[in-house]
């Protein structure tokens, strides 16, 4: 990392009496959470005063992590996340590369008046105050591990911090599935287990907590709803809202869920369309170098990374359904474009 990059992140933070602000993106991840938990407790250990404040909540698997539980909704609490805005003299942004990922926070946001820092790892980052951004990284918490040694030092993390940053590292890439073959992400791991993490307790709680409910949810996508394209290598898992009450769905019961076809030979793409309350959520994962992040972004308002990124659609699901169909042949038409151009 840049030295330019420390010297900024410390000048902007060395105001005497800063007020800081963390934001994840919508529907916060294990990276997001990750991400949050980590740098509020070394907000914490620098004497810095910090809240940490969602557009929409934490899922319940990850409220293990630090800090986690002392965040506050800005649906919960406007007023209060709405002054904390005001008051706060740094924003920072983590795990996502636009403010259009912020939900019902982003009108608020836009308007911000304080320094903005941005850390992240998706493609193409909004220009912020400043802007620490790695798309080369397994995950945001990977980079932010690297923030942390080289602007404040090794002694900022302890136990709780490692557990945090090594959760997103996990979650992001699937369990060191895809995303994960650089060196450096095993030297970071490594370097985490030095400084206390404690990963059999971290997968305990990322990976061990089925409920019988969420099993059975699973095992009914799997037998019932996953279909494959006739035509095409990817497989495709509908899930009614109905079917989520059924099975008494929880946040992170979906969880992993999209990659399992992937693990079928000729299966080349995954895409899970759940149906919500007032949206259809898409979810893309791909093998290889097949770009899935163009299909979300062109089609669906989405966007993501090479081999898992999401998108979204207004209801209802049987158009989105449709709507994957109709641009299968695009996507895949655009693929063998791409191919024979760099030849
Ligand atoms: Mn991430």
């Amino acid at each position: 990392m840049e030295t330019n990059i420390t010297e900024r992140l410390k000048e902007i933070l060395g105001k005497q009496g800063v007020k800081v602000v963390i934001i994840p993106h919508i529907s916060p991840d294990g990276d997001a959470s990750g991400a949050c938990s980590a740098l509020w407790q070394v907000m914490d250990k620098l004497g810095i005063s910090c809240h940490l404040m969602t557009c929409d909540y934490f899922p319940d698997y990850l409220k293990w992590m630090k800090c986690i539980p002392d965040s506050v909704s800005y649906q919960q609490h406007p007023i209060r996340c709405k002054r904390w805005l005001e008051e706060a003299d740094v924003l920072f942004m983590l795990d996502h590369n636009t403010m259009a990922r912020e939900g019902d926070l982003e009108p608020l946001t836009r308007e911000y008046k304080g320094k903005v820092v941005m850390i992240d790892h998706h493609p193409d980052p909004d220009a912020v105050d400043l802007c620490i951004s790695d798309p080369s990284m397994s995950s945001t918490c990977e980079l932010l591990f690297n923030v942390i040694r080289e602007t404040w030092g090794e002694k900022f993390i302890d136990r709780n911090v490692a557990n945090s940053l090594y959760a997103g590292i996990s979650t992001d890439t699937g369990g060191l599935n895809h995303n994960s073959s650089r060196p450096e992400t095993y030297r970071v791991i490594a370097d985490l287990l030095a400084l206390g993490l404690d990963k059999n307790y971290v997968h305990e709680q990322l990976y061990q907590k089925n409920s019988l409910s969420r099993l059975r949810l699973t095992g009914n996508c799997l037998l019932n709803k996953l279909a494959v394209d006739e035509n095409f290598p990817v497989a495709v898992i509908p899930i009614t809202l109905q079917e989520l009450e059924e099975f008494h769905y929880k946040d992170g019961d979906l969880e992993g869920l999209v990659n399992i076809p992937l693990s079928v030979e000729d299966v080349l793409v995954s895409v899970q369309i759940t149906e919500r309350k007032d949206r259809v959520k898409l979810s893309f994962r791909s093998k290889g170098d097949i770009p899935v992040n163009l299909w979300a972004k062109t089609h669906f308002n989405g966007g993501g990374h090479l081999n898992a990124a999401g998108g979204h659609m207004p209801l209802p699901l049987e158009d989105a359904i449709q709507k994957l169909k109709d641009t299968t042949g695009w996507f895949f038409g655009e693929l063998l474009k791409a191919k024979y151009s760099s030849r």
